[in-house]
């Protein structure tokens, strides 16, 4: 008989959710992924200017504010006809490139690793560095002390097996101190250019307002090798060695096998007119290329009347059968994944050279994986390094492109009627916004978010979304401390605050 095993709240990532399995004989047999609040910015969006809707949006989350502000500025200059100078372009990709950095960053370390990652490996540590007996000694009075929360927020943890390699925890357990300055020097790096970090103050249709200086460029540079050398020393060595510990994971967690991409980086460094990470559409291992009139939202088990969907809104908390407050979006009736892992899956399905693609295969040839044990647990943690690795490359190359003698931004005027589309890939995947303006007001707005996607519920047809796909069949050694299905569900890395929004 199937026995119900609840995570709630499910705790390291960002928002309110709460997974329901169903577990038979230690199997997954179905699992329910639910959103646990109404927010509603879209209705916050209605009435006001839409020059504000940047600034609003952008509260969506402290998390990804970068590709909500991108991605309402994209959608007004759709609907404003616009053309940005080249140092707008390459300002708008750095910014992005440090929120990337940034947020992966903070998924590994602060938020994943402590699934894989032994804390109490410390009390084996016989070195003589202060800092690291500083926090063995903390870990060992913590321990001892058996209050309800020791040693927050390591423990108290599920059981589970975790890295018992002595070496391996001590340095993630040192990274993940460090890795606190890197998130602020990457949002440092944000900042230079966008006043203030999270929630920039400089974004504004038509480029952005900070001027550019040789200090500027200057301060840019430095905090990108600092990110540098934190990658190249810590951050894509600590994943390999998780990865190396727990090969299993790389055959588990495998979503919906569908991916999409918006497509996200102007490549200003190669002089292209290409994204350097291409948009495109993977259905059953076909690739299309995109077309977002196939994109709707689906709201049979969502808690909003049956006439909401793609550009309506309408609550309905008491909604007999519904579960979440996440819509299910669809590509051609189909779940989607999105994030990291769907943007190496669409490079390289899609057969065409791109440095994420020769970035994926060099990966592949270097670790002796194939492209199919990418679509697991594993995987997601890996394309997070493969496109960070590409993202501080050609980060690198657009600060030395910025030109202190040229604008920033241009002028427009605002139309009384226009609509428009914005769509890029956050760090968590695609994201689209859509405006709709009428004499001068916002009319309509509608955002379809990467976590809308991952975690979205069941559909009219039944079918699951990605996140719940993940789950079933999986293998749960011990109900009460179900540790397998935690990791698969982070290794999405969900913000829930943005999934609702
Ligand atoms: Ni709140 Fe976000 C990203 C967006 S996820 S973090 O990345 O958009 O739904």
């Amino acid at each position: 008989m199937a026995q119900k095993v609840s995570i709630d709240p499910f705790t390291r990532i960002e928002g309110h959710l709460a997974i329901s399995l169903d577990v038979e004989a230690n199997r997954v047999k179905s699992a329910q992924c639910k959103g646990e609040m109404f927010r509603g910015f879209e209705q916050i969006m209605k009435g006001r200017s839409p020059l504000d809707a940047q600034q609003i949006t952008q509260r969506i989350c402290g998390v990804c504010p970068v590709s909500h502000g991108l991605a309402s500025v994209f959608c007004q200059e759709d609907a404003y006809n616009m053309q940005l100078p080249e140092n707008a372009r390459l300002i708008r990709n750095i910014m992005l490139a440090g929120n990337y950095v940034q947020s992966h960053i903070t998924h590994f370390y602060h938020l994943s690793a402590l699934d894989f990652v032994d804390v109490t490996g410390i009390l084996g540590y016989t070195g003589n560095d202060r800092f690291l007996l500083g926090v063995k000694d903390w870990v060992k009075s913590e321990v001892a002390s058996k209050k309800l929360f020791p040693a927050a927020p390591f423990l108290p943890r599920y059981e589970g097996e975790y890295l018992t390699e002595a070496q391996g925890n001590i340095s993630a357990l040192r990274n993940y101190f460090t890795a606190l300055d890197m998130r602020a020097m990457a949002h440092q790096l944000v900042a230079i250019f966008a006043g203030k970090m999270p929630h920039m103050a400089t974004l504004v249709p038509g480029g952005v307002t900070e001027k550019i200086t040789t200090k500027k460029i200057a301060l840019c540079r430095s905090k990108l090798s600092e990110l540098r050398t934190f990658y190249e020393n810590n951050y894509a060595a600590d994943v390999l060695a998780v990865a190396g510990a727990f090969p299993s994971y790389a055959s588990i967690g495998r979503g919906c096998g569908n991916f999409l991409s918006f497509g996200v980086f102007e490549d200003m460094a190669n002089n292209s007119s290409q994204m350097l990470f291409p948009p495109g559409v993977l259905i059953d291992g076909k690739f299309s290329q995109l077309d977002t009139k196939q994109i709707s939202e689906e709201v049979t088990y969502s808690k909003y009347s049956s006439d909401s969907g793609f550009g309506t809104t309408k609550p309905q908390p008491a909604k007999s059968g519904a579960y979440s407050w996440l819509k299910a979006p669809r590509y051609q009736g189909e779940p989607m994944e999105v994030g990291p892992l769907a943007r190496i899956m669409v490079a390289y399905q899609s057969g065409q050279d791109s440095e994420l693609n020769r970035a994926t295969k060099k990966f592949l040839s270097n670790t002796g994986l194939t492209i199919d044990q990418l679509d697991s647990c594993l995987g997601r943690h890996a394309a997070r390094i493969i496109e960070t690795e590409v993202i501080i490359k050609n980060c690198e190359k657009w600060i030395e492109m910025l030109n202190p003698t040229k604008p920033t931004c241009v002028d427009f005027n605002l139309p009384s009627s226009a609509s428009g589309e914005g769509l890029v890939e956050a760090p968590r995947g695609a994201l689209g916004h859509w405006i709709e303006i009428e004499n001068y007001k916002v009319k309509g707005y509608e955002c379809v978010v990467p976590t809308t996607w991952n975690c979205s519920p069941m559909d009219g047809r039944g079918v699951a979304g990605p996140v719940e796909q993940s789950l079933m069949g999986t293998y749960v050694a011990d109900k009460d401390h179900p540790i397998e299905a935690a990791r698969i569900v982070r290794s999405y890395d969900p913000c829930l605050a943005c999934a609702v929004h």
